[in-house]
């Protein structure tokens, strides 16, 4: 298996795009340190992971906008776990749909302590000890959102292009390292990403893929496996993946019932 005995550490490893690509990197033989504040979801996604790849995994119930409790937790792993290969940034989220001037702050902090300020915390703890091992894969998980901005996701589509930024900044920063800095930027998939955003409100929800076969997580981690089974000499830079059915991050053709 090409990652065999690698360490990976997936934030946001228990739904969606997260949850599927801490399963497909185990599939590839990595042992998985799955972060995330749901912790009987993580120990869910450790078990299946247990039983249908016999990898190794471990459980790191964390809330990434808390830079102590990254540091600390990240610091006090167990020897096995503290050599980490891959990391993939992935734990984020949006709250809320409202124009900029009638938005609600805490929905602005919360979006950019999680999808900026969490991903900060996290790669300026664990990237260090790549850079001291000669090795290591930054995936980050950004969106179609940090490249172009749509009418209600101003504070959102912010923190992804600052996703993108930092992506940019952090390739720039190793490029005398053997180390790779990636991004993966989907398009919509269906997650529980809409429900988040929604505050729970399921059929508002589901009205957003409504006539049109969005992505699955599954999809977005078959492009994560891509990037780090490349050989050590090529870099992804960026792979922005879409639905079939959609073109930008507003056009998009529905079949109507
Ligand atoms: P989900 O809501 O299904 O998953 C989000 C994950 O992030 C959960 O595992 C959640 O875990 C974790 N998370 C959220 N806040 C925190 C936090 N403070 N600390 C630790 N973990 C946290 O959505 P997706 O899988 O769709 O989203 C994953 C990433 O993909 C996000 O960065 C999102 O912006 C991005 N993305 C999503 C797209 C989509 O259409 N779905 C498209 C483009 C990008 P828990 O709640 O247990 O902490
Ligand atoms: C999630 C995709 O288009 O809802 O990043 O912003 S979109």
């Amino acid at each position: 298996m090409p990652l065999s005995g690698k360490i990976a550490l997936v934030t946001g490893a228990t739904s969606g795009i997260g949850k599927a690509t801490a399963l497909a990197l185990a599939r590839e033989g990595c042992d998985l340190i799955l972060l995330g504040r749901r912790v009987e979801r993580l120990n869910k996604v450790g078990d299946e992971i247990k039983k249908r790849f016999k990898t190794n995994w471990l459980a790191l119930p964390v809330d990434v906008r808390d830079a102590g409790a990254v540091k600390a937790s990240l610091e006090g792993l167990p020897d096995f776990w503290q050599n980490i290969d891959i990391l993939i940034n992935n734990a984020g989220l949006a709250s809320g749909f409202s124009k900029l001037h009638q938005g609600d702050p805490q929905d602005w902090e919360l979006m950019i302590d999680t999808n900026v300020k969490g991903l900060l915390y996290v790669t300026r703890t664990v990237v260090p000890g790549m850079v001291k091992r000669g090795k290591g894969d930054i995936v980050n998980i950004g969106s179609i959102a940090g490249h172009e901005v749509y009418p209600g996701g101003n504070v959102y589509c912010a923190t992804k292009h600052a996703v993108d930024a930092l992506t940019k900044g952090l390739r720039l920063d190793l490029v005398d390292t053997p180390l790779r800095v990636s991004t993966v930027d989907p398009g919509l998939v269906e997650t529980e990403f809409s429900v988040v955003r929604f505050k729970g409100d399921e059929e508002r929800a589901k009205n957003v893929y409504r006539g049109l076969q969005p992505l699955t997580g599954e999809d977005i981690a078959e492009a994560v496996v891509f990037i780090v089974t490349r050989p050590a000499h090529v870099q992804i830079a960026e792979i922005i993946v879409f639905p079939t059915a959609q073109a930008s991050a507003t056009v998009v053709h529905r079949k109507e019932e």
